[in-house]
Order: structure tokens, then sequence, then C-alpha cells
């Protein structure tokens, strides 16, 4: 019987080294040390042995026992590290191979146009705000003192949701003024960036959707002048220094006075040329003093308040700034016009 153990011993032994796989390794440990295994059958034949005998084969075999798990254990263990070694080299990665070139996008035109006109009036101490395009006719016209009845609430300039006219896309951002005046603590200095909506059919100068920032200041003794300082700063930070502007008398239903800026032609310095369509100026926004009634109705006393107000077009703004003629342009989204930018 020791030697039966023995052989047992030798052979479990090479054979748990010569293994090359975990299955086979398994099918090794099943043959020697399982139930029905080689070990497992030697130990029921200890009956036969003398009681003397008998203590000495136990320890024996027990020893047996230990060593061949030991060994297993080992060379399972070198198997998976094999095993392991062999899939980080299946699926390394040449961090030296040159990578794919990414094309990279840029902004798009209007964006560069809108961020360089929200640098400057964020640098004037304003505050830039956004909000819905969905939006009540109480805001867009009521309080902004387009009463029933005015030519832009009409049904076939504007675009509503429901028969009462009463919920619009927005045709201007002023709405975002009134709700800046109806929550923030006064003194106010905001701008209003975004999508409005009108009905218009496409041109070259028109879309039914485009963007305006609008703007406002509030405080106690706002006059015209600091209206016209600081509307030609923002030409001169926009067009470059000595830009010259002009201000003519307007009309518009939220501010008295009313004007619209024009700066001098770049191009022609005010001759007239094709830029400027043989003006000699390009008009650049709509402004105004802050009505008194716009004013009251978002509970500010004109009495002690006044403000003043501004909308430009950003597409207008942006076909000039890149000496664009066509709207489209910038709606179409053709790469072969962006990639001029
Ligand atoms: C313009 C022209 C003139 C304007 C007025 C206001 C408000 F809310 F303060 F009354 N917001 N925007 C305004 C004034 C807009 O767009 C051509």
């Amino acid at each position: 019987m020791r030697d039966q153990l023995a052989k047992i011993r030798a052979e479990a032994l090479a054979a748990f080294q010569g293994a090359e796989t975990s299955g086979g390794l398994e099918a090794l440990r099943v043959k020697y040390l399982g139930k029905k295994g080689e070990l497992t059958g030697l130990l029921k034949q200890m009956g036969r042995l003398s009681p003397e005998e008998r203590p000495q084969m136990g320890q024996l075999a027990n020893e047996v026992r230990a060593a061949l798990e030991r060994a297993l254990e080992e060379s399972s263990k070198k198997l998976e590290a094999a095993a392991l070694e062999l899939r980080l080299r299946a699926e390394a990665v040449d961090v030296t191979i040159p990578g794919r070139p990414v094309s990279m996008g840029h902004q798009h035109p209007m964006n560069i146009a809108l961020e360089e006109l929200k640098d400057i009036f964020i640098g004037m101490g304003f505050t830039v705000m956004d909000g819905p395009e969905v939006e009540l006719a109480e805001l867009n016209f009521d309080r902004l003192n387009a009463e029933e009845g005015h030519p832009s609430r009409d049904w076939s300039d504007t675009f509503y949701f429901d028969e009462d006219s009463r919920v619009m896309l927005r045709s201007q951002t002023s709405p975002m003024q009134v709700r800046a005046m109806d929550t923030m603590p006064l003194p106010i200095r905001i701008v209003a960036p975004g999508r409005v909506y009108r009905k218009d059919e496409v041109d070259a100068t028109h879309s039914p959707m485009f963007h305006q920032v609008e703007g406002m200041v509030i405080d106690k003794g706002v006059t015209m002048a600091d209206l016209k300082g600081t509307l030609s700063a923002v030409a001169e930070k926009l067009f470059g220094q000595g830009t010259v502007t002009r201000f003519r008398p307007h009309h518009f239903p939220f501010t008295e006075p009313s004007c619209e800026m024009d700066v001098q032609c770049h191009k022609c310095g005010g001759a007239g040329c094709p830029t400027c369509k043989g003006e000699g100026w390009i008009e650049l926004l709509g402004a105004g003093m802050v009505h008194p009634r716009v004013l009251e109705m978002s509970g500010i006393d004109p009495e002690v308040y006044s403000g003043w107000a501004f909308g430009m077009g950003l597409e207008r703004t942006a076909l000039r700034r890149f000496k664009i003629d066509d709207m489209r342009l910038i709606f179409e989204n053709d790469v072969r016009f962006l990639e001029q930018f």
C-alpha cells in the first residue's frame, strides 16, 4: 500500500505539472483526488490493513493528499498566469501607431458674432439672460405697450398656438426684459439674445425664424445720452475704433422717444458703395427710452427711474460682420460655406 501511495503521488505530480489547460487540470483533479478518484479508491482498502498499520497509512495518505492539493493549486496558478499573459499580449494596444486625423469643426459665423457681442456687453457690466421661445402674448405685446389691435399682433404676422391669440412664438426677445423688470432688483443691465419668429417669406434678407439681441438698462437718472454713448461704444468695439454712428428718429410702441442707429459704411467711408447700397450708412439697430407705461406695468416708478433699450438682428449683424450677401447661406449650413470662416 505504501508503494501504491508513492506511485499515485509520483504519477499525479507529474501529470499536474504536464497539464496544459485548466480544463485538463480539472480532469486530473477528478482522476486523482475526486470521490471516485485513485487516492479515494486506495483509502477504501484501508480496512484490509492490520490495526498497527492503519494509522501510519492514514497519516501517509493525508500527506499525499495535501501534497497533491498543493501541487494542483500551484499548477492552476501557473496556467492562469500563462492564460493572462497570452490575453494581454493578444489585446495589447500599440500606442505608437499614428492616430486617424479627426476633422475639427468650428463655430458658426452667427455664433462668432453672438460671442463677440456678448463679450462686449459683459465687459460693460451687463448680464446675459435666456428665456422661453413659446411665450404669452401678454408678455410679448401687452406688457410692451403694444395693445390689442397693434399691427404686429395680427395673425398674418405672428405664430399663435391657440384661437384666443394668447400663446405664441415670441416675435422679439423683449419679454425677457419684462421678466427682468418683474423679478430683478434695480438697477438692471441685461442683454437677451435668442430665436424669434415672424410670419415672413424666405428671401435674401428675411426668414420666419431669426435671432435678436435685445438689451435694457434701468437706473436713476438714465438719459438718451447714455443710450447714444453706450451703443456707439458697442459699434466701435464691433466694427473698429473710429466707427461713426448716427441716430435717426423712429417709432416703437415700447420706447419714447425711439430711434434707429446707423453705422457709417466701413467700405466706402460714407461716400456710397454696393455694400451700403449707395447710402453711405448701414442700419444696425433700433432703440429708445423705455416707455413710462412699460415701466409702470412692471411696478417701476417712471418719476424715479428711467431706462433705455435696444434690439438688433443678429443675422443682419453677422452678414455685415462677415460681408455675406444672402441670409439663406446662414441657415443652409452647407459646409463649403461654413468652412470659409
Ligand atoms: C427694439 C427697439 C427699441 C426694447 C424695449 C424693451 C423694453 F422691454 F425695455 F421695453 N426691450 N426691447 C426695444 C426698443 C427693442 O428692437 C428693435
